[in-house]
């Protein structure tokens, strides 16, 4: 492999933090793609020569390590069969279901197994590469679960460190999989992993213990060879300071009132953010909204409701069958109920500039986030950045990572309908003062606990683990 240079620090994610733009001329290049994990990770990898090992988002695209913005970026070559193996199989329609308490059904595959181990070993075979003496090396996330394992086979001299942003499942469901002491062995090659909630971190402890036999000791695990491993929570943040700069600079100001007087000037503007994905629970909240309508309790003249949902895995069987679902209920929705210029519902399947984001934010009354299960959910913690002049209500599910602490929310059961209409028309009624107060403390919450202090925890306490006996 041409000019690799050795790193100190090595982070592997499924996605490398860039994507691939078109200039006018035609000419390709890279822009780093705006993500928090990324704004978090770019100045500590700059600062001690790092780099990202990470596959560029292309089937079969072959690229040579190359330098952006002080950061050294390695991409993995995946074949088209591994994309639909590896990526859309076992990583998307395996592990992600499983993982998300079988909102939808796992489909289980050998040979999308067999990619998984293969695909692990090649992303293990270059940090094993680049990686310098002693180096650190940092794992992210379910579609690379084996690496630590496979890593430490290769180079017992590293410190490494895995984190994972979903949920980790309870013992009843990850026994499902029939691959189950594989995944566990592969983590336990890290020194410490990381989870989003102390739940998932114990869940995982409880499972060693029974499935693989260590002996487990609070968050440790000892292994028969001396070495202890930590399983503990990190809650992911985000760039709190980069979006409430971003919210207040003008021309997002602007936007935001554009906004407002398009949708024409409702008295409350609801708003939902996601991913188009079955876990988001974007179904029971529309419904919700509807039923709100319906029952006479609001009208499109008070409020309507902004759904934006991004293209996401749609390749994948139940995505598809996931935006049929979503695009009949806003055509019922809107047929039913919206006025000439006034839909009930300004559906956007669509993804969007930071700036639109913002702008979006610091518009909506009333921020609808309604996951069956989430490991964190970043959208919650952005609105609150965003809402500069502590104004503005939150309705989470209490089952997304972020519940545990944005508790000045109004918590919602995502299952329950009758429960998230009457939290959306209590916090459509809430006086000021009250989500004054509520929203205050939620962005202290973001402000003191953002994504700088949440990577440096991790590092940390990784770098703060025993030296490894190589
Ligand atoms: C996984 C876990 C965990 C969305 N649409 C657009 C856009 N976004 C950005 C949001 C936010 C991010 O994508 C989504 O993050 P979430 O946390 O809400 O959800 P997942 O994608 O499922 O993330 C999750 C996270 O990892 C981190 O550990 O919190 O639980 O599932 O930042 O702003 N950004 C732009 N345009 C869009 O249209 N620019």
């Amino acid at each position: 492999m041409p000019d690799v240079i050795s790193a100190d620090l090595v982070v592997l994610a499924n996605r490398l933090p860039v994507d691939q733009v078109t200039e006018a001329d035609g000419s390709t290049t890279w822009r780093t793609s705006p993500g928090g994990l990324v704004a978090a990770l770019e100045p500590v990898i700059r600062e001690q020569r790092g780099a990202w090992i990470g596959w560029p988002g292309n089937a079969d695209a072959d690229i040579d390590p190359f330098m952006l913005n002080g950061m050294q970026l390695v991409p993995i070559t995946l074949t088209a069969c591994e994309v639909e193996e590896f990526y859309e199989g076992f990583s998307n329609a395996s592990l992600w279901p499983l993982y998300h308490d079988l909102v939808a059904k796992p489909e289980f595959h050998r040979e999308w197994w067999d990619a998984y181990v293969r695909v692990n070993r090649r992303f293990a075979e270059r940090a094993a590469m680049i990686a310098s003496e002693g180096a650190t090396v940092w794992v992210h996330d379910y579609q690379l679960q084996l690496v630590p394992q496979m890593l430490r086979e290769m180079r017992p001299d590293l410190r490494i460190g895995f984190f994972l942003h979903i949920p980790f499942p309870p013992a009843e469901l990850f026994q499902q999989l029939p691959w189950r002491r594989q995944i566990l062995e592969g983590l336990l090659g890290a020194d410490l992993v990381g989870f989003q909630l102390s739940g998932a971190a114990a869940n995982f402890v409880r499972l060693v213990r029974q499935r693989v036999g260590h002996r487990t000791q609070r968050d440790m695990v000892h292994l028969p060879d001396g070495r202890a491993v930590r399983a503990a929570a990190f809650p992911i943040s985000i760039d709190t300071a980069g979006f409430t700069e971003l919210a207040a600079s003008p021309p997002v100001a602007a936007r935001a009132t554009e906004i407002r007087r398009m949708l024409g000037h409702p008295a409350k503007i609801f708003l939902g953010i996601d991913r188009l994905d079955y876990t988001k629970g974007i179904y029971p909240r529309l419904r919700a909204f509807a039923e709100l309508i319906t029952d006479g309790h609001l009208s499109t003249e008070d409020a309507v409701f902004v759904q934006v949902a991004t293209p996401s895995r749609e390749r994948v069987e139940q995505y598809r069958l996931l935006r049929d679902e979503v695009d009949r209920l806003v055509g019922r929705i809107n047929g039913d109920l919206g006025r000439i210029g006034r839909p009930a519902i300004s559906y956007l399947h669509s993804s969007y500039p930071r700036e639109e984001m913002a702008a979006l934010y610091r518009v909506a009354d009333v921020m609808v986030v309604t996951p069956f299960t989430d490991g964190m959910n970043l959208v919650a913690k952005e609105y609150v950045a965003c809402r500069l002049d502590d104004d503005g209500a939150l309705v989470l599910s209490e089952f997304a990572g972020a519940a545990q602490e944005l508790r000045q929310a109004w918590q919602v059961n995502p299952y329950d309908i009758d429960g998230i209409k009457a939290a959306l028309l209590d916090a459509y009624h809430a006086d000021p003062k009250e989500i004054t107060r509520r929203m205050r403390a939620m962005r202290r919450t973001v402000r003191e606990k953002d994504v700088d202090a949440w990577a440096a925890r991790f590092l940390d306490e990784l770098m703060g683990r025993p030296a490894p006996r190589p």
